[in-house]
């Protein structure tokens, strides 16, 4: 049943942190109102500290279940390419059912870790020869089951992918499960916003994989099919993420990646730039300025050995950004946020420097992430005001490690000091999903997963 009103001592409001603050909510799972100094009446009473609850812009669910399967050395040369090779291999089995116990293990998962929405970048379309299911948007829809069974918020973010590597080459045995030539794409987005469409929790966005799997004219060519579907839809993109992935796209165009798509595509606010690592101070500007979402997922980066994005230049100049787990080898929404501090901090030999006017560099880092991930994910969530997602984060006060810590305070000793999760409840849509750090169906959930990987493993 959802709450229809949660009243909390202290809540992070977008003025900032207030007192004795009553939320009403629709039956949609809506904020109606927001009173502060209010009485409580009899509306539900939060444990502790409530915080808007955050997106995770970048997700490919079915990685969860390959965490930790590619840390065995095999090749003095190991990189982010061999890596996807051991991917591709594991990719290469997955069925639905199997696709939709991952899901929800890893949705699990975030929820627990305070995260109320994900970014589901999905190009696992088809079956293991790479023909079609019957049903077009088949493993999609999987993903989204997985969501609603967990109580998640999801974008899903079909992926347009069509070739191997810049210039149309043709695509490797591993990857003809994405492969859609681009009128089937536009069907498969068209059934999958037909099959979701009225749901609050869910939304539907498109995603060309990345400028080595598109054609200039492919990606026009979806672009001006979604905004026939729906104008402001979210439009996610891998890019400049690995060197060499660079070096080709200058061979093929005489352009860097990030400069050739600001240059060849309107880049605004609905679009996101996974990743975006490795970047020119140009390039860095330009895409502070156009308005899109830079998706930041420091702990993947790390472990593919990306390289670091240039956070102090896109800092300087007010770019947006937002955090992802992607390939899920961690999924602490505290981890991702202080590891982008982290790696700026043992290069430049220094402490603070993502910072914000506060000063509070955790509740900076949270605060500048709730934003920019809610954009990248177009649905009204990020923060607690009418008309957004009743979406809340309830922090557990008694711990210890929050002991008279309040305020900003607070955040930057969660972003910090957390290992074990400080999150104690976490309500989504007007819906408690975590109560008291468990899920309902935690057992079954994790039950399913283990049969899959069983089989998968086999
Ligand atoms: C992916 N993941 O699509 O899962 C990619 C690897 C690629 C990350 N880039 C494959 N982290 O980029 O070709
Ligand atoms: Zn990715």
């Amino acid at each position: 049943m959802p709450e229809s009103a949660l009243f909390a001592e202290t809540a992070l409001l977008p003025e900032g942190w207030c007192h004795n603050v009553l939320l009403t909510f629709d039956a949609d799972g809506d904020i109606a109102s927001v009173d502060v100094g209010a009485e409580p009446g009899d509306a539900a009473r939060a444990a502790g500290p409530l915080l808007p609850g955050m997106s995770n812009l970048h997700s490919h669910a079915f990685q969860r279940a390959m965490a930790g399967l590619a840390e065995r050395a095999a090749n003095p040369e190991d990189s982010f390419w061999t890596w996807r090779e051991v991917m591709y291999g594991f990719v290469a089995k997955v069925t639905p059912e199997q696709l939709e116990a991952i899901a929800a293990q890893l949705y699990l998962e975030m929820v627990k870790a305070g995260y109320t929405a994900v970014g589901e970048f999905h190009y696992l379309h088809h079956q293991p020869d790479g023909t079609p299911y019957a049903d077009l948007p088949e493993m999609a829809l999987r993903t989204v089951a997985a969501a609603r069974q967990v109580g998640l918020g999801i974008t899903q973010l079909p992926v347009l992918y069509g070739y191997g590597g810049f210039g149309g080459q043709p695509v490797g045995d591993g990857q003809k499960r994405f492969v859609n030539p681009v009128e089937r794409f536009v069907q498969l987005t068209e059934k999958l916003m037909r099959d979701v469409g009225g749901d609050p929790q869910v939304a539907v966005g498109i995603a060309p994989h990345s400028l080595r799997a598109v054609t200039p004219e492919s990606l026009s060519q979806a672009l001006e099919a979604l905004d026939a579907l729906a104008l402001d839809a979210p439009v996610h993109i891998h890019i400049a993420e690995q060197t060499k992935e660079v070096e080709d796209c200058l061979a093929w165009c005489g352009q860097r990646p990030v400069e050739w798509l600001l240059d060849a595509q309107p880049v605004g606010e609905r679009w996101c730039l996974v990743h975006a690592t490795h970047m020119t101070p140009e390039e860095t500007a330009g895409l502070a300025r156009s308005g899109a979402v830079a998706g930041l997922c420091p702990t993947t980066e790390a472990n593919l050995g990306d390289g670091l994005f240039p956070a102090p230049d896109y800092w300087q100049a007010e770019g947006r950004w937002g955090v992802g787990s992607d390939s899920h080898i961690s999924i602490s929404l505290v981890e991702e946020l202080r590891w982008l501090e982290y790696g700026q901090r043992l290069v430049a030999r220094r402490r603070n420097m993502l910072r914000d006017a506060s000063g509070h560099v955790g509740a900076g880092l949270y605060k500048a992430a709730l934003a920019g991930g809610a954009q990248a994910l177009g649905r009204a969530t990020g923060a607690i005001a009418v008309g957004r997602r009743a979406d809340v984060v309830v922090l557990d006060a008694e711990h210890p490690l929050l002991a008279e810590r309040d305020g900003d305070l607070l955040l930057d000793a969660f972003v910090f000091s957390g290992n074990q999760s400080l999150v104690r409840d976490v309500m989504i849509g007007g819906r408690w999903v975590v109560e008291q750090g468990q899920h309902r169906e935690e057992e079954a959930i994790a039950e399913r997963y283990r049969a899959a990987l069983h089989d998968l493993m086999a």
